[in-house]
């Protein structure tokens, strides 16, 4: 299931929208019977201006909102992004304004083709194609804003992330320098794939797998996101995450005991404490870097000591050097499968 708005339309500007169906209009245009009678003729083709103006505009507009994917009935993943990134209001208000315009341009058009029809003369018959079109051009105008907001913010959704909710997803947590990106690439076969993501200059990382009794998974690495306490972000940025939230994925939860990573242990569990409570209740906890644990006693003891107070299972491995990788997937599988807490 790729992202939802890969197809959508990005409109063309007022102006564009204006001059290709004003062209087309006074190109030649086949839908003009040739009537021996000059009368006949001459209301023929301004009727076909008229037609042809409308419709170039309203298909144009209608196309931008058919392409757009149903907002109630987007996942819940998406739709939290496209209210991050977008706004529902806003742009449940744009896509409203184009299917006004269109509607409205049809409307115009027909009242100057039935007007044209009833008259004998033909300069009336130019006046009244050249109010149809006045009057197109300035529906068209009205909402210029809209679709500029259209056209600036499509782009933006097109590119959110490909991310198939029908495969289980691990997200990947811990702060900076832990080993997140190490353990990825330990779990994941191919390389992974970057994928931009709102908020974030880096992206999501996501690395794809096959694991034993549970199939296809994808590993999710979130630089910027999940990596620094939640109480210092601002509105938009928990929107982004809270959009991670409905990826229903579990998360791995990588503590450095070392402190290699530059980060005081103390800092690293209140982010943890911070992210069962507000991300998820269940949290598969890892120390990483055991290989350090001779050179820095210190951090590993402590940690151990806080997860038998909290009662919490951790799991401990070094990423860097393949060590205890088994019994994480393991574990990562006995909670896939079951929701359980064995393995
Ligand atoms: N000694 C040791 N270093 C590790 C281990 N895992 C990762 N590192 C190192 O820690 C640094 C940060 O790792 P990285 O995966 O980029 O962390 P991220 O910022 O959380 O993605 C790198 O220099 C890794 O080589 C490990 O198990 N042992
Ligand atoms: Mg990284």
């Amino acid at each position: 299931m790729p992202n939802p708005f890969e197809k959508a339309n990005v409109p063309l500007s007022v102006d564009e929208l204006l001059d290709i169906a004003f062209k087309r209009a006074f190109g030649k245009i086949k839908s003009v019977k040739l009537y021996r009678d000059p009368l006949l003729l001459y209301r023929s083709r301004e009727i076909a201006r008229i037609q042809t103006i409308a419709d170039n505009i309203t298909s144009r507009l209608e196309k931008a909102v058919k392409s757009f994917p149903n907002i109630d009935r987007l996942d819940p993943f998406y739709r939290e992004l496209l209210d991050v990134v977008v706004g529902i209001d806003d742009i449940r208000h744009a896509l409203g304004a184009l299917q006004w315009a269109s509607k409205i341009c049809k409307r115009i058009a027909r009242y100057y083709i039935a007007k044209i029809r009833r008259t004998e003369d033909p300069d009336k018959m130019a006046q009244l194609r050249k109010e149809a079109s006045g009057r197109i051009s300035s529906v068209l105008k009205r909402i210029s804003k809209e679709i500029d907001f259209l056209r600036i913010n499509i782009p933006k959704l097109r590119k959110l992330p490909d991310i198939d909710l029908t495969v289980p997803v691990v997200i990947i947590a811990g702060m900076p320098n832990t080993g997140k990106s190490t353990l990825l690439s330990r779990l994941s076969t191919k390389t992974p794939e970057i994928a931009p993501y709102p908020f974030t200059t880096r992206g999501l990382i996501i690395g794809h797998s096959e694991l034993e009794s549970v199939g296809k998974t994808q590993f999710i690495d979130t630089p910027g996101l999940l990596d620094r306490p939640l109480s210092k972000r601002n509105r938009i940025e928990l929107q982004a995450i809270v959009a991670l939230r409905h990826l229903g994925g579990i998360v791995v939860y990588l503590f450095d005991p070392s402190e290699t990573c530059g980060y005081p242990l103390s800092d690293q569990i209140s982010l943890y404490e911070d992210l069962i409570e507000q991300f998820s209740p269940d949290i598969i906890a890892v120390v990483n870097k055991l290989d350090l644990e001779r050179e820095f006693p210190r951090g590993f003891l402590r940690i151990r000591e806080y997860a038998r107070l909290k009662n919490i299972r951790l799991i401990e491995i070094s990423a860097d050097k393949g060590l205890g990788i088994a019994q994480l997937k393991k574990k990562i599988i006995s909670v896939l499968t079951e929701g359980g807490d064995e393995g």
